[in-house]
């Protein structure tokens, strides 16, 4: 996965183009990407920076699990990822550098991020429907899970960026293609991958099925201009040292229930085996 994850970025340095965007931090660019990941062989986390997992998992159980838009719920376990975009007492979001508003919402959506995530997974039962259909027909060929309702896009502080995922079970194994239409690549794509990656496995594992393939596919891969700098130093550090081998991740295999899996602050279902890694990279957040 660093080997993918690196060449994506190099391409991006390389043939990106620098454009204007409503962060007023500027990218660089390309207009796509797709890759594929066999989960089966390798667990796809990074070693080239430090990748919390913690973090990743809970923010992806927030959505599925807890299908939420609250912000409070992930900042009781300690993970601050979704601040910049929470909806204050008044409805207002606001901007931390002037401390304007940026979009004004009803104010019964306090402390959310609005309709988008968790939001749109609970209003279509999306996992249930998954969960049932992967257990009663696994031929089904249309198990599509769409986080773009065009009816909840305006009352949304950010609409969905990783917005579907299509489930398929080939030969025992559980394969996904998921889509994102935005990608910040040093924050956002790194925390997406592995927690898929582990949404796969859960999934996975409640229906009976083994954890497959993930193909990714992106509209708009960027890097902000302030990130170059922390991509470059993590290039250096894959090509000075690209043969780090990728840890194991231990699921507790007496769960068979989705809703099951721990969502504590210490995520005990969920292990990661002699994680190597090269260290952290802090790489600023535009909101
Ligand atoms: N906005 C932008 N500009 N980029 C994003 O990746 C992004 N997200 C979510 C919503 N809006 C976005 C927020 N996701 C981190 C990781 C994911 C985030 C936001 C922030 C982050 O800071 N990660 C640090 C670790 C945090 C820490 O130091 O504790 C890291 O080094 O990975 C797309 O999902």
């Amino acid at each position: 996965w660093d080997k993918i994850y690196c060449e994506l970025c190099q391409t991006i340095l390389d043939e990106g183009i620098e454009v204007k965007n409503r962060t007023g931090i500027n990218t660089v660019k390309i207009p796509s990407a797709h890759f594929q990941l066999d989960v089966d062989k390798e667990f796809p986390i990074l070693t080239t920076k430090q990748l919390f997992i913690r973090q990743a998992i809970l923010e992806m159980l927030w959505i599925y699990q807890a299908q939420s838009n609250d912000v409070r719920w992930l900042q009781e376990r300690n993970v601050f990822i979704w601040d910049k975009w929470e909806i204050d007492e008044n409805g207002d979001w606001i901007d931390e550098k002037t401390g304007k508003v940026l979009k004004h919402f009803d104010p019964s959506y306090a402390h959310t991020i609005g309709t988008a995530y968790g939001f749109i997974v609970k209003k279509y039962h999306l996992i249930d429907k998954l969960i049932d259909s992967l257990k009663n027909d696994r031929n089904d060929r249309r198990r599509v899970i769409s986080l773009w309702q065009d009816e909840y896009l305006d009352t949304a502080v950010l609409p969905s960026c990783v917005w579907s995922s299509e489930w398929d079970v080939t030969d025992g194994y559980l394969n996904i293609w998921v889509h994102q239409r935005s990608c910040d690549v040093p924050l956002g794509l790194p925390f997406n991958v592995t927690q898929y990656a582990v949404l796969l496995k859960m999934i996975a594992q409640v229906t009976g099925l083994k954890a497959g393939k993930i193909d990714w596919s992106i509209k708009d891969a960027h890097i902000y201009v302030n990130q170059i700098e922390g991509i470059k130093e993590q290039l250096n550090r894959y090509h000075n040292n690209p043969d780090i081998p990728a840890p194991e991740f231990w699921l507790n295999p007496e769960i068979k229930d989705f809703y099951e899996f721990d969502h504590s602050k210490e995520c005990k279902d969920c292990k990661l085996i002699d994680y190597k890694h090269m260290g952290k990279i802090k790489f600023p957040l535009a909101q």
